[in-house]
């Protein structure tokens, strides 16, 4: 039985399926992903200089710029097969959640209603000094050239900047989002891990949570990702076409 055969066989059998995504599953929809050699956002930017808060403190209007544009990469991008057949999945009957490291919106407008994001969305704005919601007009999201330097609007109740409502290193990450990952993670029988390098943590913890509850980790990506456990199942290829794939294998419908 090959790896596909294997991974089918035992979705066929399980109950409650939990998806863990990365920056790959949004590759083939246009989104670069981080640390790709070639395309990865981080081959030509530091991240030191762009995702940190002492980076915002420092230059604002190069991180406030910096997001506007990636928002503009998001809006304007669409969900793949990859994200698609997540909520063909759940349309056939399966009990299936999604834990997502993506601050994109994909995985929503492929169907799925709850997603759990962990490092946060680059669609909401919040106060960098009160942390409160941020509501923009559009002009005030518009860019137009990559690079370009945007002096961050401010707090109409503190004054302060606004920044992104994401997670940026060195900061917690959302507290319910985290409980909510954990608790699904602990119950799952499948987790399926998609597009993720799995270095950062602690998100990266969680396909070692699941293989610890006894739950089988399925890892959908191009390069070998897997663990070390006989509790795993590598499937090695793009989101877009390994779970389609998957979803055929599992006599689901497209
Ligand atoms: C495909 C594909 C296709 C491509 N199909 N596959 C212990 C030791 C040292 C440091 C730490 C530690 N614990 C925590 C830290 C610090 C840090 C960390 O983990 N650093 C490590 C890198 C070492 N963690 C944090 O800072 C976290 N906070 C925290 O721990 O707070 C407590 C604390 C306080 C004070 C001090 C220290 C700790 C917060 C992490 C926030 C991460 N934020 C980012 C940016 C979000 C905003 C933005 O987008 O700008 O989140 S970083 C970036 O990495 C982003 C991603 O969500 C995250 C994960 O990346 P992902 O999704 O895995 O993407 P890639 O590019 O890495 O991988 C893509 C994969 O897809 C590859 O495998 C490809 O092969 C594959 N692929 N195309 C299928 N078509
Ligand atoms: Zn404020």
């Amino acid at each position: 039985m090959n790896h596909m055969q294997k991974a089918a066989e035992v979705l066929a059998e399980a109950r409650r399926i939990v998806f863990f995504t990365g920056a790959g599953i949004s590759a083939e929809s246009g989104i670069p992903t981080f640390r790709d050699k070639l395309t990865g956002l981080w081959a030509k930017h530091d991240p030191e200089r762009l995702e940190t808060a002492d980076a915002f403190r420092e230059n604002p209007a190069l991180v406030w710029g910096w997001y506007l544009w990636r928002r503009r990469q998001v809006t304007v991008a669409q969900p793949n097969a990859g994200h698609h057949s997540i909520s063909n999945l759940a349309d056939a009957g399966w009990d299936v959640s999604v834990i997502t490291q993506n601050i994109d919106d994909l995985h929503e407008r492929a169907g799925v209603d709850v997603v759990i994001h962990l490092h946060g969305t680059l669609l909401k704005v919040k106060c960098f000094a009160c942390h409160r919601p941020i509501a923009l007009e559009p002009e005030q999201l518009s860019i137009s050239t990559e690079g370009e330097l945007v002096e961050p609007p401010r707090c109409s109740r503190c004054n302060g900047r606004a920044r992104p409502g994401v997670v940026w290193f060195r900061e917690n990450l959302p507290e319910d989002a985290w409980l909510s990952a954990v608790r699904l993670v602990s119950t799952c029988d499948v987790l399926i891990s998609v597009g993720t390098s799995g270095v950062v943590r602690p998100a990266a913890d969680l396909p070692e949570m699941a293989i610890r509850a006894n739950a089988t980790v399925i890892h959908v990506n191009l390069e070998d990702v897997s663990l070390g456990s006989d509790r795993e199942i590598m499937l090695l290829g793009s989101a877009a076409q390994v779970l389609p794939e998957l979803l055929r294998c599992l006599g689901v419908r497209e």
